[in-house]
């Protein structure tokens, strides 16, 4: 654990770092800073479980460098390998100059806005390039930085040696590699926004509401709602029938510890009879294979 900000003012944090295993708790998965007060956040679920915000996460910029953090609480549930997009807050459709909305597709991507009111003092979410921007748990725990904090780039951090690609943290969106599994929590010697992030240009919203990350299961694309049904439930004397409202190309049966029972390929049928006379009493797993290659798992009972 290392202290590396030591400055303490009310509404600034002293922040710690700490080791982060992958896939182990919220990064950062997309961040936009594009024309006028279009700005946004958006967090990413590495884990296979939902994560309560409320009450432990806070984000936002240190100002030109000035290695002080200022933190806005977040709240909100992201589902596992979900995100969820944080947007400045300026929805005034009258509003103009400093006061601008952000423009209607940025507005419909996110699901809150943080801090309308701007003072200089106390201004989270209005990074414009060249304010290192943190991630925060417990108030004080580093998950996450973009930039280097205590650093003003001038205008914007940039891929190293590549003085054409400028100001990749200013007027564009960045989206985070697939392959980073946890966020940055130790300050870099040196931000290269390239090692882990991809540019597109100013006011791109499209990518917003997804991430792609190789924390996420292949198969959790590849499952689909229950879309089978059981009858009766609990299995009675070994027999049962499968109805879906896809075409099914097999059904497999394990047993709670996962051994294979039964298997019955079928040629893309909507109905199903099992049988399995042996099975003793016990909780059982049904596999649907769809003829579309995806599948789904409903536990059954045996009496
Ligand atoms: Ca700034
Ligand atoms: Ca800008
Ligand atoms: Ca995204």
């Amino acid at each position: 654990m290392k202290k590396f900000l030591l400055c303490t003012t009310f509404a600034f944090a002293v922040l710690n770092s700490f080791a982060q295993n992958n896939c182990s708790d919220i990064f950062i998965s997309e961040y936009v800073e594009g024309s006028g007060n279009n700005k946004a956040i958006e967090l990413y679920n590495p884990t296979s479980l939902p994560i309560l915000l409320d009450g432990s996460y806070s984000m936002g910029r240190e100002r030109n460098g000035n290695a002080l953090p200022m933190l806005v609480e977040i709240s909100g549930i992201i589902q596992p390998y979900g995100v969820r997009v944080f947007a400045l807050d300026k929805r005034d459709p009258n509003g103009t100059g400093l006061e601008a909305p952000l423009a209607a597709e940025l507005l419909a991507a996110a699901d809150s806005f943080l801090t309308p009111v701007y003072s200089q003092s106390y201004s989270p979410m209005y990074f414009d390039g060249d304010d290192a921007f943190f991630l925060v748990k417990n108030g004080d725990q580093i998950l996450d930085i973009i930039g280097k904090s205590g650093e003003d780039p001038g205008g914007g951090w940039w891929a190293l040696g590549d003085p054409s690609t400028r100001w990749w943290t200013a007027n564009h969106t960045i989206i985070r590699k697939s392959s980073v599994l946890h966020g940055v929590n130790v300050n870099p010697e040196v931000f290269d926004p390239s090692l882990e992030w991809d540019s597109l240009p100013s006011d791109t919203f499209t990518e917003l509401g997804e991430h792609l990350c190789n924390c996420a299961p292949v198969s959790v694309e590849e499952q689909v709602e229950n879309t089978f049904s059981i009858f009766p439930n609990p299995v009675l004397e070994g027999a049962f029938a499968v109805k879906s409202s896809r075409m099914m190309e097999s059904i497999t049966l394990y047993s709670a510890d996962g051994r294979l029972i039964e298997q019955q390929n079928l040629r893309s049928v909507t109905y199903s009879n099992v049988f399995f006379p042996k099975a003793e009493a016990g909780v059982y797993f049904i596999e649907v294979i769809y003829t579309d290659g995806r599948k789904a798992v409903q536990k059954i009972m045996a009496r």
